[in-house]
């Protein structure tokens, strides 16, 4: 059984893996440079961390499209395996990634894997990290405007089953994003898997 992680490179997939499992997981390499997924092996359960899509810095138009196909194709062939997708989204770049691509006429890759996911009905759980890096009192705008883009509607609080803000690196709302995690197990009967994301004493 998987749990599979898509976002831009960047965006801090390895930081929420560390987080929710307490394992070392690299963080901050060079990015782009994992092509393969990474797996991370938790008795019978394994989190994947799928390449980082979009756009960055050197990397060839033709080569983001290749990752992405690549992300698509990996959870069309192993779809009965995925329990559930984490799509992690940096919460301060969001907002102008989306508006750059609208003001092109284009559907940004971020919003076009929200979709995909959902029609896939992994029941995607978005991450909304570098929350450290907002303002608390625009935190609730920006998360607002986020569902929005998403395809859901405002007010953001409406969606606590489904949008979890946190900061991987400040440890906030980790807590919350596990009962997620282990809601969502529980939902799909997998109950014994919630062993994994057990509250840190802390
Ligand atoms: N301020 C802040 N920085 C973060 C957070 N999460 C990750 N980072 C930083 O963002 C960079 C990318 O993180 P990483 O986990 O490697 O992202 P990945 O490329 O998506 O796997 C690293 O320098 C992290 O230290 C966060 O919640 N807040
Ligand atoms: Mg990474």
């Amino acid at each position: 059984m998987e749990i599979v992680l898509v976002g831009r490179s960047n965006v801090g997939k390895s930081s929420v893996i560390r987080q929710l499992t307490g394992k070392r997981v690299p963080v901050g390499k060079r990015p782009g440079v994992t092509r393969r997924p990474l797996r991370l092996k938790l008795g019978e359960l394994e989190i994947v961390d799928m390449p980082g899509f979009g756009y960055m810095a050197g990397m060839s138009r033709e080569r983001q499209e290749a990752v992405k196909t690549e992300i698509v194709g990996y959870l069309e062939e192993n779809r009965e395996k995925i329990l559930f997708g984490l799509e992690v989204l940096d919460a301060r770049a969001f907002g102008q990634v989306v508006e750059r691509w609208g003001r092109r006429g284009q559907l940004p890759v971020d919003v076009e894997m929200f979709q995909f996911l959902q029609e896939m009905k992994l029941h995607p759980i978005v991450v909304v990290n570098k929350i450290d890096l907002v303002y608390p009192e625009e935190r609730g705008a920006v998360l607002d405007d986020i569902c929005e883009k998403l395809g859901l509607s405002a007010p953001w609080r409406q969606w606590l089953d489904v949008v979890a803000p946190i900061s991987a690196k400040t440890g906030e709302g980790i807590a919350e994003l596990k009962k997620l995690v282990k809601q969502r197990l529980s939902e799909l009967g997998q109950e014994r898997l919630q062993k994994y994301f057990k509250l840190s004493k802390s």
